[in-house]
């Protein structure tokens, strides 16, 4: 007689795909779940790049996000690289989670996923982050999911959840519906790894990130960063890397005066991923310009951007 499997000794192990709008906070909210940094924050809409993985595991089981770029309007080929991203990351996982920020009203990307999602035959969650903020638009957002479903939503009536991923608030309430709703199985991932994502990738993130914060305008969008060595020597880790720009005017803005700028970054950045991986961590960056590194699928590869 063939083994029936002992379901009794299985935990909730679940895939969540985190979806949304470009600066709803998906990523802040990644972290707040995981109780970790994994991925990179900024007040700039589009930081997220690439999927990123944040695992949680607890005594009561295991969810496993999937942090994803923010939809948005593409108009150039990384952005549409990114969507694309984000709206395969839909597939084949038990739960997903939609960010929306309840503080603003809805937009034309918003309703593009509550369109989409309401469709969908899987589980939903419909979060309305930045409650810290206020939720004066919530009902906004629950007439646009009314109406996009209409009367096939009978059945596929998601739960509405106000939180905030800045503050925390609402965070243990999510976690306990969504550890609720994971089904039973075995752990995706090992128990002590928050992150699957490559440490290149991690590295060239936390860089970006640091630049983010202090960018302007479309500058943000004309800046990636590739990690071409790690050198992980029990004294001290050594990375050399490439900063690409679009053009040589934002190659100085990038170096800042008398190279002030990429010093500071350079420095902010060592600082964070010397804690992070408990080694002294020496980046010797590079910058460069490349009028089409976002246009060019090879680079994109490079950079991690496709998958
Ligand atoms: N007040 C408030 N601000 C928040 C909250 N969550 C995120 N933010 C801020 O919103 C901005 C965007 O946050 P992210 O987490 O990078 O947003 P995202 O959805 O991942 O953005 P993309 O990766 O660009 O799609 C940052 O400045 C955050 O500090 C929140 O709950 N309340
Ligand atoms: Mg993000």
């Amino acid at each position: 007689m063939a083994p029936t499997p002992d379901t009794a000794a299985l935990k909730p192990a679940a895939l969540v795909a985190v979806v949304g709008r470009a600066n709803v906070g998906k990523s802040t909210l990644v972290n707040a779940l995981v109780g970790e940094k994994v991925s990179i924050v900024s007040p700039v809409a589009q930081t997220t790049r690439a999927r990123v993985r944040a695992i949680l595991t607890e005594p009561r089981g295991q969810l496993v996000f999937l942090d994803t770029p923010g939809v948005h309007k593409a108009a150039y080929d990384l952005g549409r690289v990114m969507n694309r991203t984000a709206r395969a990351s839909v597939e084949g996982v038990d739960i997903v989670l939609l960010v929306l920020d309840a503080s603003r009203p809805p937009r034309e990307e918003d309703v593009g996923w509550i369109t989409r999602l309401g469709k969908m035959p899987g589980l939903c969650l419909v979060v309305l982050n930045k409650s810290d903020r206020g939720t004066d638009h919530a009902e906004a957002y629950r007439r646009a999911w009314n109406e996009a479903t209409g009367e096939k939503a009978e059945g596929i009536k998601p739960a509405w959840l106000s939180v905030s991923g800045l503050t925390g608030q609402g965070v243990p309430e999510l976690l306990e519906v969504l550890f609720a709703a994971a089904p039973p199985g075995p752990p995706l991932f090992p128990d002590d790894i928050v992150t699957d994502y490559p440490r290149k990738m991690i590295i060239a993130d936390v860089i970006r990130e640091k630049y983010f914060l202090v960018l302007k305008d479309e500058l943000p969008h004309a800046l990636a960063v590739e990690i071409e060595t790690l050198d992980e020597s029990p004294a001290g880790w050594i990375v050399e890397g490439t900063l690409y720009v679009q053009k040589a005017s934002q190659k100085g803005i990038v170096l800042g005066t008398r190279g002030r700028l990429l010093k500071r970054v350079k420095e902010a950045a060592e600082k964070e991923l010397a804690e992070v991986y408990e080694h002294p961590v020496t980046l010797h960056l590079w910058v460069k310009v490349d009028k089409n590194w976002s246009r060019n699928y090879w680079r994109l590869k490079r950079l991690g951007y496709v998958e």
